[in-house]
This record gives structure tokens, C-alpha cells and sequence, in this order.
């Protein structure tokens, strides 16, 4: 069943426990606007528990602390809240407890499942944050700094510091109305876009090396394996800029990454991002993954990388189109 945020903040507002949910390899997004919650909610005399399967990236845990837990007891009386997840699989190894508990689903991807017992969805929004922002305004939870600075983060994540076409004139309100609160963008901005470290730096010369370009240009893919992970001291979380930067080479359409997962041999993430004219949800979905028009992502499985990168170009001959 849909809801809206009115009735969301209602059932909020009754609850006293709450447990909050964010996806597997979370993102700034679902990590602000669970922790805004959690912060605003807190404030309130409720007691909170935020859950991830994943460790939170070093880069995200200015917004978040130590506030995450990757599992908690329950005693039956906790409002179970999923935030910035589609479906159940994006729970990771939380969905098999939490899924058939979620009560309600805040989310904004534009193709998900309602699993949740009341869905939330706003695919207009450019991120759960905008949304959270939306309840916590109707609770009159906005006094709340740490909060102000969790939601103004998420919703800078998501839009890629408003660059992206997911921005949108009521995005920029809702921040300049979050700074007008209190949330300081330059630090926030900086923390997110200009974290450069060393190991950061490594993704570069793997994208020279790997880089193949497909589609008369149109098209950058770049693979990596495990082993050259390990030969640089990377894992998966250092390789998020990797697709957005195949598509900034020479303003291509599509921006692929194909890298085996940390941990494993025979499972392959498959990255995207697009501009104008691309739409890489549809290329996700035939893959059986997901995700948003410009950003999304499926998973492959395969014996080997080549193996992986023929089904990923079985995949895009099959449902790639370019849009004049
Ligand atoms: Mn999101």
C-alpha cells in the first residue's frame, strides 16, 4: 500500500522504537537520511537503531559516527523503516530478517518492489533525503543541526553535488533551505567531492590501463579483476569514482565498470552512468539489476571476467539505444 508522508510522520510520531534500515554498499544518500532521522528522532526521546550489512566507507562516517549496527534483537514493538532501498536484495544480508518486517518502505528509485507493509515512493525525488526532509518538516523536527547537515549531505550525494539530471528546481530549494537551517555545504561538499587520498589516486592508472572505448566513443567500459585490486591494495569501495569517470572521458553517453566483487570469483558488478540520451536503468533491468535513468547497476555471474564483460556486451547490443 502507498502512503504518503503525512500519514509516514503520523506512524513516526506514534512509535517509540525504531529500527532503521539502509541498503548494502550504502551510499551518501541512504546513510544521511537515516541518520538525519535517527538524529531528529532521538531528539524526540525515541530510541533508534540504524542497521547496514556493510561497513560504512570511510569517506561517509563524518555523517554517521559509530551509529551503525549490522544486526539487532528484536522485541516486536519496533517500527521498521527501510530507507533509499528498491527491494529487498538491496537490504543485502538484512533482508531475510527485515524484509517481511519493513513497515515502511522511504524510497525513490523508479522501478522497485513495494515490499513494505506502507511505500513511500517519490521517483521525482532526487534522493530519499528530499523526502526525509519532507517528513521531518511535517514532524517540525527541524531544529535539529546534526540532522540538517545528514539530509543536506544526502541529497548533495545523490545529485553529485547537483550536477546530475535528477536536480531539480525544488532539490536546490530544499537545500538552500537547509543551509538557511544551519548546514555548512562547503564542509559538507568538500568532505563529499574532495576527499582525495593516495589510494584514491590508484583508480587512475588502472582506468588508463583497462579503459576500452566502444560505440565509436560513445562508450567507456573498464574492467577490473580481484587480483588487480589486491596488486594496488584496493577493494570495491575505493573504485565508486571509477564510472563516474569513464563517462567524463571525452563526454561519453556511458560509463561502464565491470569489476569482480571483493571476495568472490564468480560474481561481477556492473556500474553506470549516463547522461542525456542514455537510459542505463534499462540496461540494468535486462541484467537483472536496477537502479535510476543515469546511475544503475546489475550484477553478472560469470567463471571469469571476460566471460562477464561477453554477457554485459551481449546486454547493450540487446537494449542500448542512443536518444538524439
Ligand atoms: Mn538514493
Amino acid at each position: 500500500m502507498n502512503i504518503t508522508a503525512e500519514k509516514a510522520a503520523e506512524k513516526i510520531k506514534k512509535a517509540k522504537n525504531i529500527i532503521l534500515l539502509s541498503h548494502t554498499n550504502p551510499d551518501g544518500d541512504t546513510v544521511g537520511s537515516v541518520c538525519a532521522l535517527a538524529y531528529a528522532l532521538t531528539e524526540c526521546q525515541k530510541k533508534v537503531t540504524c542497521l547496514c550489512d556493510s561497513d560504512i566507507p570511510e569517506r561517509l562516517r563524518f555523517i554517521c559516527g559509530d551509529l551503525y549496527k549490522k544486526d539487532c534483537a528484536l522485541t516486536g514493538d519496533e517500527l521498521i523503516i527501510s530507507v533509499d532501498v528498491a527491494s529487498p536484495e538491496m537490504l543485502g544480508a538484512l533482508s531475510e530478517k527485515f524484509a517481511p518486517l519493513t513497515k515502511i518502505r522511504i524510497d525513490h528509485h523508479k522501478k522497485g518492489s513495494d515490499f513494505a507493509e506502507f511505500n513511500l515512493v517519490d521517483s521525482d525525488a532526487s534522493s530519499a533525503g528530499e523526502i526525509v526532509f519532507e517528513i521531518l518538516s511535517i514532524l517540525k523536527l527541524t531544529s535539529c543541526q546534526r540532522a540538517i547537515s545528514a539530509l543536506y549531505a544526502s541529497i548533495a550525494s545523490d545529485t553529485g553535488c547537483f550536477k546530475y539530471a535528477n536536480t531539480t528546481a525544488k532539490t536546490h530549494m530544499i537545500a538552500a533551505y537547509l543551509i538557511s537551517l544551519g548546514a555548512d555545504h562547503s564542509e559538507i561538499n568538500e568532505a563529499l567531492f574532495e576527499n582525495l587520498t593516495l589510494k584514491s589516486l590508484e583508480i587512475y592508472p588502472l582506468f588508463l590501463k583497462n579503459l576500452k572505448t566502444l560505440y565509436s566513443g560513445r562508450v567507456n567500459l573498464v574492467n577490473v579483476t580481484n587480483d588487480e585490486k589486491a596488486s594496488l591494495g584496493l577493494v570495491d569501495s575505493d573504485l565508486e569514482e571509477l564510472s563516474s569517470l569513464s563517462r567524463q572521458l571525452n563526454m561519453a553517453s556511458l560509463g561502464i565498470v565491470l569489476r569482480q566483487k571483493d571476495g568472490t570469483f564468480d560474481t561481477f558488478k556492473v556500474s553506470m552512468r549516463s547522461r542525456k540520451g542514455v537510459n542505463c536503468s534499462n540496461i540494468a533491468s535486462y541484467l537483472g539489476g536496477g537502479g535510476h535513468i543515469r546511475a544503475a547497476g546489475a550484477t553478472i555471474k560469470a567463471s571469469n571476467i571476460e566471460e562477464a564483460e561477453k554477457i554485459l556486451l551481449e546486454a547493450l547490443e540487446k537494449t542500448l539505444c542512443f536518444e538524439e
